[in-house]
C-alpha cells in the first residue's frame, strides 16, 4: 500500500511505558504537548471505564523529531508512562521478573472473545499474560497520541474530525431525518458521561452501564466518527489497496473489540433500491460540485468526494467478564471458567476517540500522498494548487 505516514506502537499494558513512532510528517508542523494530552484525556474519559483509568494520568513525552515544539521532518517519537507499572514491575519487568510473583499473575484459563488462546497457540506462550499484555486496549493510548498529531496536520488544511456515541448496549439515540452528521458531533458534550450524540438518552445509557456492571457483565455499542472539510480527490479508484474506503475500514477494524464498520449508510443501503441509495449531484459556482444527501459518507470509488466522511463503528462487548465465560485450563485441559482481570464495563466513548485517531491517521496520510512536500509550506503550496485545479475543472 503506498503510504506516506507510518505508525508503529510498542509497549505492554503493564510494562513501563507505551511508545508511538510516526514517520512521514513534513517539517514545520507545530505540535503543542497540550493538544496531544487533551486527546489522551478524552480517551480516558467515560462512564463504565475500569479502575485503571483512576490510576493513569496519560501525558505525552516527546523523545524525537521535535525541536521547540515544531517537527523537523524526521520520525516523531512519543512515549506515555504506565503509572500502574510501579505495582507490576516484578511481573512485567523487561529485564527481569520475580518468578513467584509472575506465577501468581499467570493467565492459564483464556477468555473467550479475547486474543488469549489464539495468541498463545500462535506464539507458543504458556502464560497467556504474554498475549493479553499486548492485546490490551491500553495500546490505543499510543495510537491516540499519534492521531492527535495527525489531527494537527489536518487542521492546517481546514479538516476537522469528531466522534460521538450512537448506542450503548441496546440503548440507542433516536434516529434523525437525514441521519447523523458532523454538525451533531460538534454538539457532543465532551464532559458528559458517555459522550452521546443525544443527551436525552444519556441517562438511560448510564443506567444500562450500571446494571451491566452490577451483574458482572459488559456492553458494546456504536459510535459515529466523522471528518469535515476533506477535499475531493484523496485516495484512488485505480488499485484495491489505494481505495480510501478500504483503508479507513481496516484502520477502524484494527481497534480492539471493533467488529464491523459502516461507511455512510453502507449497511442500510444494502437493503434499499439503487434509486434511494445514492447522492444526487448538483453544482453552483460558489460551492462547486455538491450532493443533496450524503449516504455514501463522502467516499465513492475509494476517493473522497468532498462531502463529510461518515464512519460508524460497531464495538462488541469487552470480553472480560467477572464470572468468566466457559473455558478450559490450558495445563489440565479441564473445563474452567475464564480468569477475570480488572477491565471496563464499557469503553464505547473511548472507542470513538480512538476512531478519531485512526481516521486522522488515514486522512493525513492520504493528504500527504496527494500533495507530497517536505515542509509544511511546501505541502500548503501543493494543496492550494490541487484545490485550484479542481476549481478550474
Ligand atoms: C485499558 C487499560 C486496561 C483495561 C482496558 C483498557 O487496563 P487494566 O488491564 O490494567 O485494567 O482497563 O483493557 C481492555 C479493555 C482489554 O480488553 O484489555 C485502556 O487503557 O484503555
Amino acid at each position: 500500500m503506498p503510504r506516506r505516514l507510518d505508525l508503529i506502537t510498542a509497549g505492554e499494558s503493564h510494562g513501563p511505558l507505551l511508545t508511538a513512532i510516526l514517520t512521514g510528517l513534513p517539517a514545520g508542523l507545530k505540535v503543542p504537548k497540550a493538544a496531544v494530552d487533551l486527546d489522551l484525556a478524552r480517551r480516558q474519559h467515560g462512564h463504565g471505564r475500569g479502575g485503571r483509568m483512576k490510576i493513569e494520568k496519560d501525558a505525552v513525552r516527546f523523545t524525537g523529531g521535535l525541536r521547540g515544539g515544531e517537527t523537523l521532518g524526521g520520525p516523531l517519537a512519543m512515549e506515555i508512562e504506565n503509572r500502574d507499572h510501579a505495582v507490576w514491575a516484578e511481573v512485567m519487568g523487561p529485564d527481569a521478573i520475580d518468578e513467584a510473583a509472575a506465577a501468581r499473575r499467570r493467565l492459564s484459563s483464556p477468555r473467550p472473545g479475547h486474543a488469549d488462546l489464539a495468541g498463545g497457540l500462535k506464539y507458543g506462550r504458556r502464560d497467556l499474560r504474554d498475549i493479553l499484555e499486548r492485546a490490551s486496549a491500553r495500546e490505543t493510548t499510543a495510537r491516540v497520541a499519534a492521531g492527535a498529531v495527525c489531527r494537527l496536520l489536518l487542521r492546517e488544511f481546514g479538516i476537522e474530525i469528531r466522534s460521538g456515541v450512537l448506542s450503548v448496549g441496546s440503548v440507542r439515540a433516536p434516529e434523525r431525518d437525514g441521519g447523523f452528521s458532523f454538525d451533531v458531533l460538534e454538539k457532543v458534550d465532551e464532559g458528559s458521561p458517555l459522550r452521546s450524540v443525544d443527551r436525552s438518552v444519556e441517562g438511560e445509557m448510564v443506567a444500562a452501564v450500571d446494571a451491566a456492571g452490577k451483574a458482572g457483565d459488559t456492553l458494546g455499542g456504536t459510535a459515529l466518527v466523522a471528518a469535515r472539510g476533506v477535499p475531493p480527490g484523496l485516495g484512488s479508484h485505480v488499485s484495491w489497496d489505494e481505495k480510501l474506503d478500504g483503508r479507513i475500514a481496516q484502520a477502524i477494524l484494527s481497534i480492539p473489540s471493533v467488529k464491523a464498520v459502516s461507511l455512510g449508510e453502507g449497511v442500510t443501503n444494502a437493503f434499499r433500491p439503487g434509486s434511494l441509495a445514492h447522492d444526487p449531484i448538483g453544482h453552483d459556482f460558489a460551492r462547486g460540485f455538491f450532493r443533496t444527501s450524503n449516504r455514501a459518507g463522502g467516499l465513492e470509488g475509494g476517493i473522497t468526494n468532498g462531502e463529510e466522511i461518515l464512519v460508524t463503528l460497531y464495538q462488541k462487548p469487552i470480553a472480560t467478564l467477572r464470572e468468566g465465560l466457559p473455558s478450559v485450563e490450558i495445563d489440565t485441559k479441564a473445563p474452567h471458567r475464564a480468569q477475570y482481570e480488572r477491565s471496563d464495563v464499557t469503553a464505547v466513548p473511548a472507542c470513538g476517540v480512538i476512531g478519531e485517531a485512526m481516521l486522522a491517521f488515514v486522512l493525513a496520510s492520504a493528504l500527504l500522498e496527494k500533495t507530497g512536500g517536505d515542509s509544511l509550506d511546501e505541502v500548503r503550496r501543493n494543496f492550494t494548487s490541487f484545490l485550484n485545479a479542481q476549481r478550474a475543472y
